[in-house]
């Protein structure tokens, strides 16, 4: 093949936000538009982090990532990469990639420098919809803020991009070598099984033999919605062909490009034919749900867990995973190096790592804070409200990993009681992690796609009330008398202990007396419009109070919240648009 240089000229607003560029797809394939993003992204990286790299390309198989692999490998080989990975189908979930990238070795013994990574995670797809593209770094983790800076400056004045011309479309259905050559030499394109190196990684994590025991056990039964994203590739050969669950157990498990018409999200309001076979479901009634079950998000990385008519949430999740997690999880005999949390995401981990005396750091929203701390030894175990766990395993969250996690606790709890005695079951394990630890009361509110403005403004109003703490304590006190007093109130500033990068505006927080939050932050996920996320956290240590159901618990404080921030009249809306 030759180099051809193609003029171009820039595009607005190419900036990565939360986790990547994302956009709708109608303006994704504008001619040049996903070329001047890679090309600006390869400037950003630099010549000998591009010439003779190994780099993954793949992703959720939404609508357009078939273009997207042709494209990007071209424009890799023109720009002196010297190998292209890409899983099967150019699928491979989000973990999947960061395991591929610090696991895998090619057949001539390479190792990948990088991976661009194809999703737009939660958000729809198809030609209407969403699709998005991020580049994730040698350790397997995003890129951090210093490179994504860089790349938005680079979109802003990009005048040309490389492309290989006479390379053919690559076979990505088949697996196996392709060697073509360029002008620099010799260009590899190596297409390979999407599951068998992650599988290996998490065979080496968890006892598998423990949890096929679990799952064959006739008193256990299992359910796992993929909601048509890329999970679904995984868990057919994890849980059924390894760890050998029925297949009837597999819900949506085959990955669409538009997943279904449906939002490839896991909770309780997108993740419907999961909840309705939990038994969770306010229209429909389910006489005999299973034991335990999950959903994943479009590319995998996220994680729903549910016990029978039972939803555990996120941050309860990771909270109940680290208490367990040396016990249960042989990956962690050692003990664990520490643990952290998202900022917004609920103090439950926190009490944890007081009761075991371990590490503990609270760092914005988002995955690649997390990955320095795991770089520098500092994390074994993290996660977020927003359905998402993971550990140094890899440098993502991990979807199939947290389900793992929570089969091994179960495996281990019920060790003794898979032929006699009385199932432990995920309801049990919760209560008895409340009962000990006291409970967080958790929701967030998300209003999505409201006017830009209006949620700018909103934003604007919280700050300006945090000047005077006794103010926002009069004005609490005139919406509900049964509400703590306010004793703090900032925006998230965060200084990474690492490197020392801060990270500014990371969301505005409320603290309450009694160790109640509100916080209040705009998404950077979205593709239109703004996207207001209000969270609403209240901690109930008497035992007799731990029961309550959570909505009813927190009514004060969504008032209050609700009052504080004059939410309608800012957005315009009586009513989010979803409750988690
Ligand atoms: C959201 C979540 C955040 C998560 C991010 C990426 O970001 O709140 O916790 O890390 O999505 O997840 P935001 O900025 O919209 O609140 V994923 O599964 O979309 O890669
Ligand atoms: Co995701």
């Amino acid at each position: 093949f030759k180099v051809s240089r193609v003029e171009t000229t820039p595009f607005e607003g190419q900036k990565p936000g939360t986790s990547g560029l994302r956009k709708k797809v109608k303006v994704f394939i504008q001619p040049h538009y996903l070329q001047n993003f890679v090309q600006a992204t390869f400037n950003a990286l630099g010549a000998d982090r591009v010439e003779g790299a190994t780099l993954v390309v793949s992703g959720d198989g939404r609508y357009y990532s078939k273009d997207a692999i042709q494209i990007i490998t071209k424009m890799a080989a023109a720009n002196g990469v010297r190998r292209v990975w890409i899983g099967q189908n150019g699928l491979l979930s989000t973990p999947a990639v960061s395991a591929v990238v610090r696991e895998r070795v090619g057949a001539d013994g390479s190792k990948a420098t990088g991976a661009f990574i194809l999703t737009a995670s939660h958000n729809p797809g198809g030609p209407h919809e969403d699709f998005g593209i991020k580049y994730n770094m040698e350790n397997g983790g995003p890129a951090p803020e210093g490179i994504t800076n860089k790349i938005y400056e680079n979109t802003t004045t990009i005048n040309e991009y490389l492309i290989a011309e006479g390379l053919p479309d690559v076979d990505i259905s088949t697996t196996g070598v392709s060697s073509f050559e360029g002008p620099k030499g010799k260009f590899d394109v190596d297409v390979f099984d999407s599951t068998s190196d992650y599988l290996k990684l998490l065979k080496s994590i968890f006892d598998f033999p423990a949890i096929q025991k679990l799952l064959s056990s006739p008193k256990f039964s299992f359910c796992y919605d993929a909601l048509h994203g890329v999970a679904g590739v995984h868990a057919k050969r994890i849980f059924v062909e390894e760890l050998g669950a029925n297949e009837s157990s597999l819900v949506n498990c085959v990955p669409k490009e538009d997943f279904g018409g449906g939002h490839p999200d896991p909770n309780l309001t997108y993740a419907k034919e999961l909840v309705a076979r939990m038994g969770l479901s306010k229209t429909h009634s389910e006489p005999n749900p299973p034991e335990f079950g999950a959903a994943a998000d479009g590319d995998g990385d996220r994680n729903m867990v549910l016990g029978k008519r039972f939803f555990v949430t996120p941050s309860d999740s990771v909270a109940i995973i680290a208490a367990n997690a040396v016990q249960a999880i042989p990956y962690f005999s050692g003990g664990l190096k520490g643990v952290a949390r998202s900022m917004p995401t609920s103090a439950a981990l926190d009490i944890v790592a007081k009761h075991l005396n371990l590490k503990f750091f609270e760092v914005p929203t988002g995955w690649k804070f997390f990955g320095n701390l795991m770089d520098a030894g500092m994390c074994s175990i993290c996660g977020e409200e927003s359905f998402g766990t993971g550990s140094d395993h890899i440098r993502e969250k991990d979807g199939i990993w947290a389900v793992l996690a929570w089969l091994s606790i179960l495996a281990y709890k019920n060790k003794d009681n898979l032929g006699e005695g009385n199932l432990v079951s995920v309801e049990d394990i919760v209560r008895q992690h409340w009962a000990t630890y006291g409970r967080h009361y958790y929701t967030r509110y998300d209003y999505e796609n409201v006017n830009a403005d209006g949620a700018k403004d909103l934003m604007v109003h919280l700050v300006k009330l945090q000047s005077s703490i006794d103010e926002v304590n009069t004005l609490i006190k005139g919406i509900r008398s049964d509400v703590s007093n306010v004793v703090h109130a900032d925006e998230f500033e965060y200084k990474d202990p690492v490197d020392g990068s801060v990270s500014k505006h990371q969301g505005i927080r409320y603290l309450f007396e009694d160790g109640s939050r509100l916080v209040f932050r705009l998404s950077g996920t979205g593709s239109e419009g703004a996207t207001i996320r209000l969270y609403i956290e209240q901690y109930e240590k008497d035992s007799s109070k731990i029961g309550r159901d959570s909505q009813e618990a927190l009514a004060p404080l969504v008032e209050v919240a609700l009052k504080l921030s004059k939410m309608q009249e800012y957005t315009s809306r009586s009513a989010p648009t979803v409750i988690t």
